[in-house]
């Protein structure tokens, strides 16, 4: 009896859901969001991005266009809402600044090498997107000053630039360990490691990937000593202002499209050939949910394109496209590591789009 009675409800259950998802895909178009709407009116996307150059990560190149890892996702996101991964408007931002252009609004993204943490999901009034690089801070010393470990530090002065998590973990780590530093810090870290490379620091320290980029761009790379401590956690990603979660749910849902594309193989290059085999019966369900082929419903939930993420593919690549175009290639040449697919043994994990 009690058997036949559940089964009855989970008929009930099934046919009201069914009908209530018939009713909501037959919907009125969905409303915007205020930032997304501000996107499309003035046709164009505000990113906040470095002030100083962060090669690999965001820098002005010599044709004056901005690019880097960092600049990839806001180009991604234009793609998605906009259909034109160039229709992006940069505001470089030192470090201190971020919050204030966050709550402001006075972009509607930031992008640059910024570390998800419980206090600025609380204080920035931000939402944080999915981490898109895994990172951890570290050191950097002149090699012939001798100094290989952060015992090697006590006493001596340590530089990195204002309004980071950089200030807090250096402290914390030196104190853990008992050792006496002064802390200097600039509005700027370009500032900061200039400082290092005149002999004004002892050291500087920032996120390890920073410091790679700097070691790698600096005149003298072997004058230069990154110091094997990690020593926080840095998970490093965009965020937006919390006023708009639909804008926020693009935003996670283009970096989510940029991981699921690389997990499924789909690139710049074979777009076409894969929109080819998976078209109509046959195909990969799953390709065709990603890529909004057939009927599945995606972007629409959000007011954007059912096939953004071709779009986004098409114009920027997928994740492991964007990483080894900015990172992967000399002077950097930045492993995977632990931003790897979950595939292979990172991080970088796609919830299903359906
Ligand atoms: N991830 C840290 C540090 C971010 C940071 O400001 N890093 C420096 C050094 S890698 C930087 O981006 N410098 C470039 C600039 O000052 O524009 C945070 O979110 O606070």
């Amino acid at each position: 009896m009690l058997k036949h009675s559940l089964k009855t409800a989970c008929l009930m259950v099934v046919i009201v859901l069914t009908f209530g998802m018939t009713l909501a895909q037959d919907a009125a178009p969905v409303v915007l969001g205020p930032i997304t709407q501000r996107v499309v009116d003035r046709g164009e996307l505000i990113c906040g991005t470095n002030a100083s150059a962060l090669p690999g990560f965001a820098e002005v190149n010599d044709a004056g266009s901005y690019v880097g890892f960092d600049v990839d996702m806001c180009r991604a996101v234009a793609a998605a809402i906009l259909g034109d991964a160039d229709a992006v408007s940069y505001r470089p931002l030192a470090a201190a600044d971020r919050q204030a252009a966050l709550q402001s609004e006075e972009i509607d993204i930031l992008s640059r090498n910024t570390t998800f943490t419980l206090s600025r999901d609380a204080v920035w009034g931000a939402t944080f997107a999915p981490t898109t690089f895994y990172d951890g801070q570290a050191v950097i010393v002149m090699a012939d000053s001798g100094i290989t470990s952060l015992e090697g530090l006590a006493g001596l002065i340590i530089c990195t630039n204002a309004g980071t998590t950089t200030e807090l973990n250096i402290t914390d780590a030196m104190n853990q360990r008992g050792l006496d530093f002064e802390l200097q810090t600039f509005q700027e870290f370009d500032q900061a490691f200039d400082a290092l490379l005149a002999g004004n620091c002892d050291a500087a320290t920032s996120d390890a990937s920073g410091l790679i980029s700097k070691q790698a761009t600096a005149p003298d790379p072997g004058a230069l000593r990154i110091l094997p401590e990690i020593i926080s956690k840095e998970p490093l990603g965009p965020a937006t202002p919390q006023s708009d979660e639909q804008f926020a749910d693009i935003v996670r849902w283009t970096i989510y499209g940029l991981f699921a594309a690389e997990e499924y193989g789909i690139t710049s290059e074979n777009i076409d050939q894969v929109i080819a085999d998976n078209t109509g019966e046959g195909g990969d369900p799953n390709i065709q949910r990603i890529l909004g082929i057939g009927e599945n419903q995606s972007g629409s939930y959000f007011g954007i394109a059912n096939n953004f993420v071709e779009v986004v593919v098409r114009q920027v690549g997928n994740y492991g496209e964007i990483f080894q175009r900015n990172l992967g290639v000399p002077p950097f040449n930045l492993e995977r590591g632990v931003n790897a697919l979950w595939t292979e043994g990172g991080l970088i994990y796609a919830p299903p789009f359906r």
